[in-house]
């Protein structure tokens, strides 16, 4: 299985997160996918290369305009204000203030948001950009007949929406990716999320639509992150009502249970018609995950590779979290063994 893969993910390196009343260094860091990067290495998964540059458009297919020239100019806004440090959103409109969008930096750093998630220095722009073609990349890969691709995207996204970043996310790279087999000739993708949070906006993005089935495996939004989404009676609206899958999890969930999901939203995707699929590719579903209460073992992510591809589609990994950063390689590249095992 052919990896994507750029080094430009280092520029971007934040600071510090919020984390239980506390300000932490950030869990999302550089050496995540380092380590992922050596694991493909090591184990011979498959050639890495570099991605192409699709330029903006396949973006903004998914993103809207105005946001995404945000994202790319907003470091240059920031720091003609002399400011050095991270750049971070710090209001939000809460219910019946009215969204305008304001003028300044600050306050459309908030419009633009929907948590504090996500630092922003002067290179991480370049590495957002560079994450969506990696995984437009490895798109284009299914596109010409490969049975398989993994996009080692960073910084992740399936909690960026339309407008909004969070999470650690700015662009949907799973989404972007999705859109763009559509577009050249997919009639309809199924997108499977096994991040141990929900990807709501990869759900919001689709919400509406039939042609992109999308089912979330995480832990319940009653009591994890992002907290307002990812309930089981979330199941689309409009044309897209019936094309939406949650599966919240309690805490302490094991492979045991963990697998009674995904074999219920295997037997969905199966029933669905997709001529392809994507996978949210987050591993923080680990035992030992920091921010995570899942418990799932490293030989768990090899059964789980197996049974995905037991689907027998043409399927893209696009990586999104996992914090363990000693196992994420040995966790991330287990699932794509155990699919390629199969193939
Ligand atoms: C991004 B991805 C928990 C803090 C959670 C944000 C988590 C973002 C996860 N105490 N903060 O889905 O892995
Ligand atoms: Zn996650």
């Amino acid at each position: 299985m052919q990896t994507f893969y750029s080094d430009d993910h280092h520029l971007h390196h934040g600071q510090a997160e919020l984390n239980n009343g506390q300000l932490m260094p950030c869990f999302e860091k550089p050496s995540r996918a380092d380590m992922v990067l050596e694991r493909v290495r090591s184990t011979g998964l498959g050639p890495v290369q570099a991605p192409e540059d699709f330029g903006l458009a396949p973006i903004k297919r998914v993103h809207d305009s105005q946001f995404v020239d945000f994202l790319k100019g907003a470091w240059a806004r920031w720091a003609a204000l002399g400011r050095s440090h991270d750049m971070l959103p710090l209001a939000w409109p809460p219910r019946r203030m009215p969204a305008r969008c304001p003028e300044d930096i600050d306050g459309q750093l908030g419009y633009y948001s929907f948590d504090a998630g996500v630092p922003m220095n002067a290179g991480s722009w370049q590495a957002i950009y560079s994450s969506a073609q990696v995984a437009l990349s490895a798109q284009a890969r299914l596109a010409t007949g490969d049975q398989a691709a993994f996009a080692l995207c960073r910084p992740p996204g399936h909690h960026a929406g339309i407008d909004y970043m969070g999470g650690y996310c700015y662009l949907n790279n799973a989404a972007i990716a999705t859109q763009a087999l559509l577009d050249g000739g997919a009639r309809k993708v199924a997108i499977l999320d096994v991040d141990f949070h929900h990807g709501n906006g990869t759900q919001d993005i689709f919400y509406q639509r039939p042609d992109v089935l999308f089912l979330s495996i995480h832990g319940d939004p009653r009591h994890e992150y992002p907290c307002f989404a990812g309930y089981a009676d979330e199941r689309g609206e409009g044309a897209g009502l019936g094309y939406n899958y949650n599966y919240p999890l309690a805490a302490g969930s094991d492979w045991t249970r963990w697998s009674q999901a995904l074999a219920d939203a295997l037997r969905v995707i199966a029933g669905y018609g997709a001529d392809a699929l994507v996978i949210s590719l987050g591993v923080d579903t680990y035992k030992q995950d920091p921010i995570s209460s899942f418990k799932l073992d490293s030989p768990d992510y090899l059964r789980m590779g197996e049974q995905i591809a037991s689907l027998g589609l043409p399927s893209l990994f696009v990586m999104e979290g996992g914090y363990a950063v000693e196992e994420i390689g040995i966790n991330a590249v287990n699932v794509l063994s155990g699919f390629s095992s199969r193939r």
